[in-house]
């Protein structure tokens, strides 16, 4: 598909705020893809739908999930902001014929990341944390970093995310530990 096509379909299900998010995703994950290798099309077209499902019910993301024997069921457990990734992943495979698992998978765990990411899904789950319209704290150095070390600085997202939910007391999902696991074992 081409990112033409896949923006005329993304853009509608999404408010203007976060199209313009996406929009910048996708050119932070093509910058990366030139920086770190791989193909940019691909970073561009995960981009693009990456949060595709953001604003369907919680119901219906509820009842894809039930209904998808590739989709943990202990998703169900934990807060319905984590639902979108795997949502998304299904609806492009399902109604837009996007059969490329790499791409599929980049959508699908952009949230929680997994362990043993591929450099497209380190890509988007980095680009995701650090498209120029995101601040947190800790950003500027986890951008740095980005600019040489695709691992070290998804590594520091992690750590970041991780960080910033225990401070706010909410549940943490387990692949979000496990995310940091393996890449501090990768980056070492
Ligand atoms: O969809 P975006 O806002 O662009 O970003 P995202 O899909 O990376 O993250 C959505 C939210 O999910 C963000 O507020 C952080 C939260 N999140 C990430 N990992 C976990 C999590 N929330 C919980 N409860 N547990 C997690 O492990
Ligand atoms: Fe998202
Ligand atoms: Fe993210
Ligand atoms: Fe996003």
């Amino acid at each position: 598909m081409d990112i033409e096509t896949a923006k005329s379909i993304v853009k509608p299900q999404l408010t203007n705020k976060r199209y313009e998010h996406t929009i910048r995703v996708a050119q932070t994950a093509a910058k990366l893809s030139q920086k770190f290798g791989g193909s940019k099309e691909k970073a561009e077209l995960a981009a693009i739908f990456h949060d595709y499902a953001k604003y369907q019910p919680p119901e219906e993301m509820k009842r894809w999930i039930l209904h998808s024997p590739q989709v943990p069921k202990d998703l169900l457990q934990f807060h319905h902001e984590l639902w979108h990734g795997p949502v998304a992943a299904l609806l492009m495979e399902r109604e837009h014929g996007i059969t490329d698992k790499d791409v599929l998978n980049a959508v699908f765990y952009h949230t929680t990341g997994r362990t043993g990411m591929t450099k497209l899904e380190l890509i988007i789950f980095l680009a995701d944390y650090i498209e120029p319209g995101r601040s947190f704290p800790g950003l500027d150095d986890v951008r740095q970093v980005a600019e040489t070390d695709l691992l070290k600085a998804a590594w520091m997202a992690s750590r970041n995310t991780i960080a910033y939910l225990l401070n706010k007391g909410n549940p943490i999902y387990p692949d979000t530990f496990y995310v940091y696991n393996d890449l501090t074992k990768r980056i070492n």
